[in-house]
């Protein structure tokens, strides 16, 4: 195949990386982006290495130029059904997405997660894991460092890390991790990939390059991702699947049990960590965890250097962030929980009695599944800002107990308003369901003085 005409489309963050490394590399390289009014000269400023590089836009790109290409490379937010990009295939051109591209002319040992939540925490931990035990590392993919930056002088000592979206697995072809790992699947960005099965369909894609020899990790509870993985199981040629899960002691793979997390493999049963070591909670993090250290343990780092990593790794701030503990009451920072969405996986994460601080500008949410995720968790219900009388009333509707209620004027009312119903044992958590706007600039503000006002509470 000739592979010297290169279309790149998409003028981001993935398309400029992509065509610089191409410039690196040799390559005749033409820009296109779909945005007809994208100001070349700005682009050209801020990137001075494609001062000489064509760049079309909008109708520019005519069907009469198509032969004029080899190969087009997609950045991940262009869709691989977009009707210009059919015409592309229909005149011959070979259709590669940025990760394709990166593999091709990337070296090293590549270790790719994908998964509909919880991929960065799972990519960043992974990252911490490996830079414990290798000394060339590179985090890259979705979560913002594009893979093909990093590609070019990677070397065969290299480890990639990197987090892959369904959008970029639309167009891997030879795309082979050493270790792969799907981490659950639930319906997310349907428009794009217009049904269930075509997200499922993209999301596997990860594993098909991957052969005998290479390691696919998924989730033991997600029905699609264990049927996947005994469908590799009985294939003799492709990957082997190894799980992990939340809720069944497996035979092999890695598992919570009691609190603590075990790898069963050939040498029998090994304690990785007792969950309360962790520093991030919730199942879902657990899961997290997990898929990392099957990943890191098959890719042969000792358990003693996951271990220490695993107990120092900290929550991104601002979301189910620790903060400390006083007087056995653990306090937890959400102030990220501008909706109710995420205000109801930070609810669910708490394992303890919990006083929960929310409320906040109103953006018209409901709050009905909020409330119903408490699940009897919740102690005290301490609501502030625009919003505290509706969920009020919506709590007390959902059969929330109206004396549990308290509501605050300030934050600082709030805070102390928990910390003196706490007893040892129970966690304080700030998750508003709502935007900071009307008593703070913004959610990092909100979140980070209530830190400030939880490390000033007496003993
Ligand atoms: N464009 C077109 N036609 C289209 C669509 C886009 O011409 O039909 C052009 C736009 O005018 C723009 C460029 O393409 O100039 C933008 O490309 P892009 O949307 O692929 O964005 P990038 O800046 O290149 O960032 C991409 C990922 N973006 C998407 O998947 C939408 C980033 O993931 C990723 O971090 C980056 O590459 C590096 O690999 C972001 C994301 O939102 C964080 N991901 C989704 C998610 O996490 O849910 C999947």
């Amino acid at each position: 195949m000739k592979e010297e005409r290169f279309l790149v489309f998409g003028t981001g963050l993935s398309g400029i990386a992509a065509a610089e490394l191409l410039i690196k590399e040799g390559k005749q390289v033409t820009l296109y982006d779909g945005n007809e009014e994208l100001s070349v000269e700005e682009l050209r400023r801020k990137h001075p290495g494609l001062s000489k590089t064509p760049v079309l836009r909008g109708a520019e790109l005519t069907g009469e130029r198509l032969p004029d290409f080899d190969i087009v490379v997609l950045s991940p937010g262009v869709p691989s059904d977009l009707p210009l990009v059919e015409q592309m295939r229909r005149a011959g051109l070979t259709v590669w997405g940025e990760i394709e591209l990166a593999y091709r002319y990337g070296k090293g040992r590549v270790l790719a997660i994908t998964g509909t939540n919880g991929k960065t925490t799972t990519t960043t931990l992974l990252g911490k894991i490996m830079e414990a035990a290798f000394s060339d590392v590179r985090v890259v993919g979705n979560i913002g460092v594009p893979y093909t930056r990093m590609a070019a002088d990677a070397t065969e000592e290299s480890v990639i890390v990197a987090e892959i979206s369904s959008f970029q697995l639309e167009t891997v072809d030879r795309f082979c991790p050493q270790v792969s790992a799907i981490l659950n699947i639930t319906p997310d960005h349907l428009n794009r990939h217009h049904t269930m099965e075509n997200y499922i369909a993209a999301k596997k894609r990860i594993a098909a390059g991957q052969r005998k020899g290479q390691l696919c990790v998924l989730n033991y509870e997600d029905p699609v991702l264990y049927a996947f993985g005994e469908q590799l199981k009985s294939s003799p040629d492709g990957p082997r699947a190894l799980y992990f899960s939340s809720g069944h002691v497996l035979e092999e793979g890695i598992y919570l049990e009691d609190g603590a997390i075990f790898y069963r493999g050939q040498g029998g049963i090994q304690k990785v960590c007792r969950v309360d070591e962790l520093q991030i909670i919730g199942r879902h993090n657990y899961e997290n965890v997990m898929a990392a250290c099957a990943m890191a343990l098959q890719s042969g780092v000792s358990l003693e250097v996951i271990h220490r990593v695993l107990t120092e790794f900290q929550a991104v701030e601002h979301r189910i962030e620790y903060v400390t503990t006083k007087r056995g009451v653990r306090f937890y920072n959400d102030s990220k929980g501008t909706n109710p969405d995420a205000a109801i996986q930070a609810i669910r994460a708490m394992e303890w009695p919990t006083l929960l601080i929310g409320g906040g500008y109103d953006k018209e949410s409901d709050y009905d599944l909020w409330i119903r995720a408490f699940e009897g968790k919740v102690k005290k219900l301490v609501l502030l800002g625009q919003t505290r009388e509706k969920i009020q009333r919506t709590a007390m509707e959902c059969g929330f107990p109206g004396e549990d209620i308290i509501l605050a004027d300030s934050l600082a009312e709030a805070v102390d308003a928990c910390y003196a119903n706490a007893k040892s044992g129970d966690a304080i958590l700030l998750s508003p369901a709502c935007a900071s706007w009307g008593m703070f600039d913004n959610y990092e503000q909100r979140g980070n003085l209530f830190k400030e006002m939880v490390r000033e509470l007496k003993e």
